[in-house]
């Protein structure tokens, strides 16, 4: 998209719902009105919904289903926790591209996308990821904390996203250590935490976050139909503006992140453990090659789940797959 076409966005979302004069956007961006017109008629191409009257000017109804980087950045201009977004349409895997950004500088940024081809859960396993419906992305920080601390960051990350789906909905949303945000028995959202470091210490770490925001039952392929849902599908089946809810997202990662850093997990752990939906529960736990069946009975200070097995043995888990 060219800079005119991000910068007569900017000005029309600013101003929705109003009506805003072909004149008043020329002499803002200090640009022709015929030029306005063009972008205008770029912009209407594109699927903004974008009303025009004689005499009265422009107003923008209603966004496609996709991420405009202008209006993004407008969102992560309001917090300290990142520097920069760069959106793209289509891409492999925003987790890929992240890392290839993140070498050579100090940046702190977000990649979403769209649609990711190629999403990527843990193991490798596939992560569903299809155009303009879920909120795909991934996070560089640069925490400047002691490697011992990363156990803990899922943790406070994982409140801050459930916190932020569960403000819209009203049925209970539940954080699956270590990795997971569950509606009822369905997962909403997956997300995966990668380290860089060096001998100096945490380079940067990278959150990649997948929310399904505005699936509908049908939307999810025959694999995941049965064990996925989305936020739509909460809210009486009425879409979820990205923007807002992305906006929700960060104040809450942003929230959590500062608390990451100057407060020790044992001062959340309550917290964590109300919003846990894996208590008084048999399951079965992979971690390597070791696989058994146990309940999960605390988390400790450090963020390792303790899991007691049938034998009566205690577990000490740093990170598991865990399945019903
Ligand atoms: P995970 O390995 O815990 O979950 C992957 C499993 O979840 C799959 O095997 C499948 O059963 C199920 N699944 C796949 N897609 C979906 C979906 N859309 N909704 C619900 N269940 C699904 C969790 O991995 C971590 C996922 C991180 C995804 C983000 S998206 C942005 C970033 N880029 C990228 O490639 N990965 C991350």
């Amino acid at each position: 998209m060219s800079k005119y076409e991000n910068d007569v966005l900017n000005v029309l979302y600013q101003h929705q719902p109003e009506f805003v004069s072909g004149q008043f956007i020329a002499e803002q961006l200090k640009i022709s009105r015929t030029s306005v017109k063009k972008v205008i008629d770029r912009l209407k191409n594109d699927g903004c919904e974008i009303e025009s009257i004689h005499n009265k000017g422009h107003h923008l109804v209603n966004l496609p289903d996709k991420w405009y980087e202008t209006l993004v950045d407008r969102l992560i201009q309001k917090s300290s926790l990142i520097d920069y977004a760069v959106t793209h349409e289509t891409v492999d895997s925003t987790q890929i591209l992240a890392k290839q950004a993140l070498v050579g500088n100090q940046d702190t940024f977000m990649v979403i996308a769209d649609e990711q081809v190629k999403g990527k859960g843990r193991f490798n396993r596939p992560w569903a990821s299809e155009r303009g419906l879920g909120l795909w992305t991934s996070l560089v920080l640069r925490p400047n904390v002691q490697f011992s601390m990363i156990t803990t960051f899922n943790l406070f990350m994982s409140l801050a996203i459930r916190d932020a789906i569960q403000s819209f909905v009203e049925t209970d949303v539940f954080v699956k250590w270590p990795n997971d945000i569950y509606i009822g028995d369905k997962k909403v959202c997956g997300f995966l935490t990668e380290m860089v470091a060096n001998h100096d210490g945490i380079e940067a770490v990278i959150c990649g976050i997948g929310i399904n925001m505005n699936q509908l039952g049908d939307h999810f392929d025959e694999v995941i139909k049965d064990k996925a849902t989305s936020i739509r599908q909460h809210n009486n089946d009425v879409l979820i503006d990205r923007y807002d809810f992305l906006d929700v997202l960060l104040k809450n990662i942003e929230h959590r992140y500062l608390q990451f850093l100057s407060t020790p997990f044992k001062d959340i752990k309550d917290q964590y453990m109300k919003h846990s939906n894996i208590w008084d529960r048999t399951l079965t736990f992979t971690e390597g090659s070791k696989r058994f069946k146990g309940e999960p009975v605390s988390i400790d200070d450090q963020g390792f789940l303790h899991v007691k097995d049938g034998n009566g043995d205690m577990h000490r888990l740093m990170s598991a797959d865990i399945e019903s």
